[in-house]
């Protein structure tokens, strides 16, 4: 830390705390968003590894030459060379007074030697990829976010072979620096077949990296010979522009500059991850929405719907009493006249006849017609149920079908569970509705409002028998208060007053029968209705919640993520600069 920081400019100072901030805003996002463990990590390496050492990686497949390749570059028989997949864990080669072993990690191994670049930079040699031994390039793909230049090792005798290709766009991703090392080069007999292979290896790594990507031909083997003792082995190895190349390459500034690009390059890297989830998010939550939209329409024409029909349906109980209310009318008037006086005084006949041609069918019609409209009312609710039931799975299944894309485990369980307990609660509803508790509890509060406010007294013994005692009270009122004043005085004048006023009697009691009907079941039915739409709602609501409180937090994070974007572009460019 104290090397890096004393070779700083002021320039490179300002620079590097402007680097750190944006990677501590980004690990901020990154944890509001519910990033990986493993990605976290990756993240607050590559912070660490700014106050350290430059890291030179040489990756590359088994038996490339990679552990050859830094034995030739220090001069030393370091490293284990093998045919076989050798090298198995990741060992970096740091500067030390004396030579010796530390196991930092069972796959991290550092290696201390008194070698003069190792002051300056660390040297990490990697298993090879593409081994039989699949852990070796789990190690190494594991360790590449951390380098801060990659030399990438191909052998000769087989370039860039396809593995190798997906291995280079990996790196590319993290926004490494590659340079292409092609190694053992002293396979070739003759300098065109060398040539031939040389640019096989330029076009593969200008189409995949890009065109500036800097080629290496080296014979790593002739290159130790050369500096065990061998000097004639040295020019043929052409390890010489290699080299001056590390050190070019390796001077303050750039590696500096290196050093920099390196922790900018991965948050960078997840920060694209996470902006590609932010709206894979988003995009699901839309269609969350739109089904919410759906439902909520869906549940104002529900509304809409059944206050038309209800209107119907109670213009048809109320046409029943008053094609009663005509019957009493005319009853009275073939009734209430002086040739039936002797009957008007038997009041037990006039009841029976009232009864038997005014009040008639009606009690049982207005109940049949009360009850259908309970059942109606009902069913529609259940319907709404099943309807909400539909409406979840089918976002489920969608949901399954369609790719969105990588939207983080996590959120997906979240979201997942909340639909499905959501769906259980209406599944669950649908199971248990008992329709016929349900009609019950209605009626018995129709029949209970109409008993309430008629002035008779009426046990729970059906809306019918309410009627009947309504109407039936109305006409021995009549017929009560006829017969006294037939005894009084027997007169002319006396029967048509009150026939007109058995008449308006009549009237005024059906009117409140009718008023006492009709509201009752308006407020029952606005109170089913009403409660039948909030417990919907209520059922859903978790889910509602969820989603708007997502959106809110994901809208959040994506304009942090597009911030955080800019001023990556800004501080790459500064950085090259340098
Ligand atoms: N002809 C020739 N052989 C080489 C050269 N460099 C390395 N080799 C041989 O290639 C084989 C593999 O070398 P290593 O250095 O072990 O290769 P590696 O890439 O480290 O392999 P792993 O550790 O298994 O990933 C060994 O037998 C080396 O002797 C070279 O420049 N020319
Ligand atoms: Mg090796």
């Amino acid at each position: 830390m104290a090397l890096f920081q004393s070779i700083l400019s002021n320039k490179q100072e300002d620079l590097l705390k402007a680097e750190r901030n944006w990677l501590a805003d980004l690990q901020v996002i990154l944890a509001k968003l519910g990033a990986t463990e493993e990605d976290h990590a990756t993240l607050k390496q590559s912070i660490r590894q700014l106050d350290e050492l430059f890291l030179l990686v040489i990756v590359g497949e088994f038996n490339a030459g990679k552990s050859a390749f830094i034995n030739a570059l220090l001069g030393q028989n370091l490293l284990k060379e093998g045919v076989t997949p050798t090298t198995a864990e990741v060992n970096i080669l740091k500067y030390g007074e004396s030579s010796h072993r530390d196991v930092i990690e069972p796959h991290l191994h550092a290696i201390f030697e008194p070698v003069e670049i190792l002051r300056h930079i660390n040297i990490v040699d990697t298993p090879g990829t593409n081994a039989i031994i699949q852990e070796h390039q789990a190690i190494t793909e594991e360790f590449v976010p951390r380098s801060d230049l990659v030399l990438f090792i191909t052998s000769a005798d087989r370039p860039f072979t396809e593995s190798e290709r997906q291995f280079l766009l990996q790196i590319k991703e993290w926004g490494k620096k590659v340079v292409v090392v092609v190694n053992k080069i002293d396979i070739f007999e003759t300098e065109s077949e060398l040539e031939q292979i040389l640019e096989f290896v330029r076009h593969n790594s200008a189409t995949l990296l890009d065109t500036s990507v800097r080629i290496f031909p080296v014979s790593a083997r002739k290159a130790l010979r050369a500096k065990l003792g061998n000097p004639a082995e040295w020019q043929a190895s052409r390890f010489e522009v290699l080299e001056k190349f590390i050190h070019d390459a390796l001077d303050e500034t750039e590696r500096v500059r290196l050093k920099f690009l390196n922790p900018l390059g991965v948050g960078n890297r997840l920060l694209t991850h996470y902006l590609e989830i932010t709206n894979n998010r988003l995009q699901l939550l839309t269609d969350d929405f739109k089904m919410l939209d759906d439902i909520e329409q869906q549940l104002a024409l529900y509304r809409d719907d059944m206050t038309r029909e209800f209107k119907l349906r109670l213009a048809d109980v109320d046409n029943i009493l008053l094609e009663m209310e005509k019957r009493g009318n005319q009853y009275f008037e073939e009734t209430l006249r002086l040739p039936r006086v002797f009957d008007l005084l038997n009041r037990d006949r006039i009841k029976r006849e009232f009864e038997l041609n005014v009040v008639g069918d009606t009690p049982r019609a207005i109940e049949g017609r009360v009850n259908e409209l309970i059942d109606w009312l009902v069913n529609a609710d259940l319907r709404q149920w099943q309807s909400i039931t539909a409406h979840l799975e089918q976002r489920k299944q969608e949901h399954k079908d369609r790719i969105i894309g990588d939207v983080g485990s996590a959120f997906r369980y979240d979201r997942d569970h909340l639909i499905d307990s959501v769906g259980r609660t209406a599944q669950r509803v649908v199971e248990s509705y008992d329709k016929t508790y349900e009609a019950q509890q209605i009626a018995e509060g129709a029949q209970r409002a109409v008993a309430q406010s008629a002035v008779v007294e009426v046990g729970a013994i059906g809306l019918g028998a309410v009627i009947t005692a309504i109407a039936t009270t109305a006409a021995a009122d009549a017929t009560g208060i006829l017969a006294a004043s037939v005894v009084a005085a027997l007169g002319l004048f006396i029967i048509p007053a009150k026939r007109r006023s058995a008449k308006k009697e009549l009237a005024e009691r059906i009117l409140a029968l009718r008023t006492n009907l009709v509201n009752s079941l308006t407020t029952q039915f606005e109170k089913e209705l009403n409660s039948s739409l909030q417990r919907i709602d209520d059922a859903i609501a978790p889910y509602t919640r969820f989603i708007r409180a997502e959106r809110a937090k994901l809208e959040d994070s994506k304009s942090e993520l597009t911030e955080a974007h800019k001023v990556y572009g800004r501080l790459r460019t500064e950085i090259e600069d340098l």
